[in-house]
């Protein structure tokens, strides 16, 4: 099938991570023809950067004005089209839809929420006066609902410790051996500084690798770091390609992560994350953290339940640490059932059946 996928980079790099997970898992695992319109060309390609020539070559990365200038159109409709978190569709392309023989499927691909009234609204026709058939398609963790995206093909992400990607090479080489890690990718405004003071008073080293532009987040703390003793090496790496900082997050021994990709990403890398939710002004996601926290600690002991929902809501350091190594294993288990419950093939393999 022909699936065209339009993405609008509202802020961060979350749209275009998922529409290019999608696009390559489509592509790659299932044979899926893909394109993806975007209004944000640099960032999608930065993301995109490193993998294999010949699996990116068979994935269009267009400007969304391609998608009506394009002489497929109207002639030529795709048969699924995906509206990636609710983003509208350009009317020129739409117009074009409304003229071509074929009606294709549009997708509202939702938001991953592990809330569980997602499971009423999975699927459900989304009625318009255009005719065309949509459908509310929610990415969840649930067997109900629409999965998680898995890894689209056995890449950089799986490369083992030793084969680090050349991006990496400059800052892997000062890591202490022996030495935990921790990799930083959150929101401004989390009390990172803080954090960080804390953790350097655990009498135990870490090297804390911050994602781009993450020192700046810091702002003096990163100047003081010679007044923390070796117990704490800041080191900052570049924007690396999606593949690569998957590779980092199944490096670490601890994760910071924000967005709904990196999120499902430091699952999938089966280590202990702390999940910096986008905050929202009607405080949405303190409901969705708590949903997600239910299904994570549904089997854990009340002490790792308690340190982990004290690390998640940004608690220091020292007030949960001492569960860093049962939370390990939990992560090792969690991962597990993750990829039991994925075993259909995950979001990609459900969207296939459901426009099937
Ligand atoms: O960038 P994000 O904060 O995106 C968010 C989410 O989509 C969120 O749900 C949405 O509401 C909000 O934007 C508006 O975080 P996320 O989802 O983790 O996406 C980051 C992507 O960037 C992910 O695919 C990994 C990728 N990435 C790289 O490719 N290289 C890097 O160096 C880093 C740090 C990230």
């Amino acid at each position: 099938m022909r699936w065209d996928i339009f993405c609008q980079i509202v802020d961060n790099y979350g749209d275009a991570g998922i529409c290019w997970r999608l696009a390559r898992s489509l592509s790659s695992l299932h044979g899926q023809e893909v394109r993806i319109f975007c209004d944000d060309l640099p960032t999608l390609n930065l993301l995109a950067s490193g993998v294999d020539p010949e699996i990116k070559a068979k994935i269009a990365l267009l400007p969304v004005e391609a998608s009506y200038s394009n002489a497929r159109h109207p002639v030529q409709a795709p048969d699924v089209v995906i509206e990636a978190f609710a983003c509208a569709l350009p009317e020129r392309y739409l117009a074009g839809l409304f003229i071509a023989t074929k009606k294709p499927i549009i997708i509202n691909l939702e938001y991953l929420s592990a809330e569980p009234w997602i499971m009423e609204f999975h699927g459900k026709a989304s009625p318009q006066s255009h005719g065309i058939p949509k459908y509310f398609f929610f990415p969840g963790f649930q067997d109900e609902v629409g999965g998680l995206l898995l890894d689209p093909v056995p890449q950089i992400s799986h490369l083992t410790a030793t084969q680090i990607p050349p991006a990496l090479k400059d800052v892997w080489s000062v890591l202490r051996p022996g030495v935990k890690r921790i990799s930083i990718f959150c929101y401004p405004g989390a009390p990172l500084g803080k954090w960080l003071e804390d953790l350097s008073t655990l009498g135990e080293e870490f090297d804390i690798l911050l994602t781009y532009g993450h020192a700046e987040l810091l702002g003096s703390f990163s100047g003081q770091q010679t007044s923390l003793p070796n117990h704490l090496r800041l080191l900052s790496i570049p924007f690396v390609s999606q593949d690569e900082y998957d590779w980092v997050l199944s490096q670490c021994d601890f994760n910071i992560v924000r967005g709904e990709d990196s999120f499902v990403r430091a699952q999938l890398a089966g280590k202990p994350f702390l999940w910096h939710i986008y905050p929202q002004e009607d405080r949405a996601h303190e409901a969705k953290l708590a949903a997600f926290l239910d299904l994570y600690l549904e089997t854990a002991n009340q002490e790792l339940r308690l340190a982990t929902i004290a690390a998640m809501t940004w608690a220091m350091p020292s007030q949960w640490v001492s569960s860093l190594d049962d939370w390990s294993t939990h992560a090792l288990t969690w991962r597990s059932q993750l990829l039991k419950t994925q075993r259909d093939g995950g979001l990609a393999a459900r969207l296939l059946r459901f426009v099937g």
